[in-house]
């Protein structure tokens, strides 16, 4: 090995050592982004507050999917839960964790008064504009989503 050729060795171990000093490591274990959303109800709508979420790739987001309403409510996107890694959905009674649940989440369902926590990590970008809620108002005869139950998550 001559002079030039061991120099340039000892700038790939450098630049190996550099790199793993910053490498990302586990990204479900970074501190929570919170996002609230309120899952709301009144006679002749129910909705989401906000409706639209922003959220970037790469970053731990505890989303606070909190119903004050009196009536149950879903929190469904298809497409946005197949573009995320779930680290955890946490239940909580009385601001006490009593369960956690863990793998690939499609639909949350939050009863009256309640609240859910789904910490998650987005892995893919897009438009996700299928956010809904599937259950139907009897006195109205139609779905909350066709009531403005709907939404749009976006992902950079
Ligand atoms: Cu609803």
């Amino acid at each position: 090995m001559n002079v030039s050729k061991q120099f340039n060795f000892l700038w790939i171990v450098i630049f190996s050592l550099f790199h793993n000093t910053y490498a990302a490591g586990d990204l479900t274990r970074q501190n929570p982004i919170e996002i609230k959303i309120d899952m709301r109800s009144s006679v002749e709508s129910h909705f989401f507050s906000p409706s639209l979420i922003r959220l970037e790739t790469s970053k731990l987001y505890k989303i606070v999917l909190k119903n004050s309403s009196d009536v149950k409510h879903y929190f469904s996107s298809p497409k946005f839960s197949k573009a995320v890694f779930t680290r955890k959905v946490q239940v909580l009674k009385n601001g006490k964790r009593i369960a956690e649940i863990k793998g690939n989440i499609s639909d949350i369902e939050v009863f009256p008064k309640s609240l859910v926590e789904w910490w998650l990590v987005p892995i893919k970008t897009g438009e996700f504009d299928d956010l809904h809620c599937y259950v139907k108002d009897k006195k109205a005869g139609k779905t909350h989503s066709e009531m403005g139950m709907v939404g749009t998550i976006i992902v950079d």
